[in-house]
């Protein structure tokens, strides 16, 4: 394997990856990542004990024990961006050699198990505030794969092209699904639902607070959207990255979302943090 310059693969002067500011034995391969770095805490306070503690910008890790598993929940701030270096860096920090900077041989590589605990606005009537949602497949309205070679089914290819025709995009969507495995071990009796990926809160979401949204009616278009059995039950910012980068990188990867939001009937949560409370403590007592 080559060997990786420092100009890429950026160490701290502690031997820490740049952003995370991790050193490899600070991670598990049981990962749980919250947008907000503040929801870091409230699950480590789950823990049994905590033996880790690192921040850096939005990037807050915390590792422990939760009835014996060792699990590390880090935050990702907001957006597909974020997801980008959390990704990789959290590759890196299993799957490459920091001594030799070199990346491990396939045989040896670790899928690391990485599970979006986050909150997100639903999409159709059906889908209640303070409902639990696995999401299957992500669909992405950013850009982030534009710069990766994607490996798409046709057939999650086709949603892509079809979300494209329905809103009118100058872009290609992309589309990825997440780990089967992961859905039916943690979020057998969640929502079962596909989710949009938005490269912004306001207007990529439709929401018109002084700036008129340039695509008419794109809630109406993202709560009609039909391919084959799939329809968009709900959206928010990270998803797609997550299962994208996830199958690139050999990972398991699943997204549940705390609903806070519906969009269709225009309410949202008053209770928002208990449903998140309640979402956590399912994902470790299941994960
Ligand atoms: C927007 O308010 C944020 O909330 C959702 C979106 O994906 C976006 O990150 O997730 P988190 O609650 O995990 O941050
Ligand atoms: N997160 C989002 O991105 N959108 C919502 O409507 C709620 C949470």
């Amino acid at each position: 394997m080559a060997r990786i310059p420092e100009s890429e693969l950026i160490l701290n002067p502690d031997g820490s990856i740049y952003h995370l500011n991790l050193l490899p034995e600070q991670i598990s391969d049981t990962i749980i990542t919250v947008g907000d770095q503040d929801r870091v805490a409230r699950v480590s306070r789950y823990f049994d004990s905590i033996e880790v503690q690192v921040a850096k910008r939005e990037f807050v890790t915390h590792t422990g024990y939760y009835k014996g598993k060792r699990i590390s929940v880090v935050s990702t701030g907001i957006g597909t961006d974020n997801i980008d270096i959390v990704m990789n860096e959290l590759d890196a920090l299993v799957n490459i050699d920091f001594m030799s900077r070199e990346a491990l041989e396939p045989e040896d590589r670790i899928a690391l198990k990485i599970v979006r605990i986050g909150t997100s606005g639903a999409l159709q009537e059906d889908v209640p505030l303070g409902s639990h949602l696995a999401t299957e497949y992500a669909l992405g309205l950013d850009t982030l794969m534009q710069f990766y070679p994607l490996m798409e089914t046709g057939y999650e290819t086709e949603i892509a092209v079809n979300m494209q025709l329905a809103l009118g995009t100058g872009f290609l969507p992309y589309c990825a699904k997440g780990s089967d495995i992961l859905r039916e071990q943690i979020g057998f009796d969640m929502i079962h639902g596909n989710t949009i990926t938005c490269p912004g809160f306001y207007a990529p979401q439709g929401r018109l607070l002084r700036l008129q949204p340039k695509i008419e009616e794109v809630i109406q278009k993202l709560s009609a959207f039909r391919f084959e059995e799939v329809r968009f039950t709900n959206f928010e910012m990270e998803t797609a990255g997550i299962y994208s980068l996830g199958r690139l990188l050999g990972h398991e990867v699943l997204s549940l979302n705390a609903i806070v939001a519906n969009r269709i009937s225009h309410q949202f949560a008053q209770n928002a943090d208990q449903t998140i409370d309640d979402l956590i403590v399912k994902v470790l007592d299941r994960i």
